[in-house]
């Protein structure tokens, strides 16, 4: 059995952190490090490594990712003003927990291009 990467850790309550929403197929909760004045990470269940090892089979969950990240800023009452998803893949992408997430940035206007 291959060991649980950290956000399989805060998927089976292992981590503590602050959750938002969760569903049979993902979590979404605060990132521990905050970027922006709202900063919460989007995680499927299942331990895909990062967006360019997900195969066909995970089509679905990709697009459920997007939708609940979606779903979460309107009920938070922050999509009006905008907000930001971002998948860092890789080293030059700025991956550091290869377990995908969707970030989901929000609360004041957001630079372009990122660093
Ligand atoms: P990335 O660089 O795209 O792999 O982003 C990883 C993010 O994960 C980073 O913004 C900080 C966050 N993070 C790392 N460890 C923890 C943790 O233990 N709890 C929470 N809530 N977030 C974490």
């Amino acid at each position: 059995m291959p060991e649980k990467t950290l956000f399989e850790k805060i998927c089976d309550r292992e981590i503590p952190a602050t959750i938002v929403h969760e569903d049979d197929r993902c979590i979404c909760f605060k990132d521990i490090s905050p970027q922006a004045p709202i900063h919460y990470l989007v995680i499927p269940r299942k331990p895909i490594p990062r967006v360019a090892e997900a195969s066909a089979d995970d089509e679905a969950v990709l697009g459920h990712l997007l939708l609940i990240a979606s779903k979460v800023a309107r009920d938070e009452g922050f999509a009006e003003n905008g907000f930001r998803l971002v998948i860092n893949n890789g080293r030059d992408g700025g991956e550091a927990v290869p377990h995908l997430h969707v970030h989901l940035l929000a609360g004041r206007p957001l630079e372009w291009p990122p660093g």
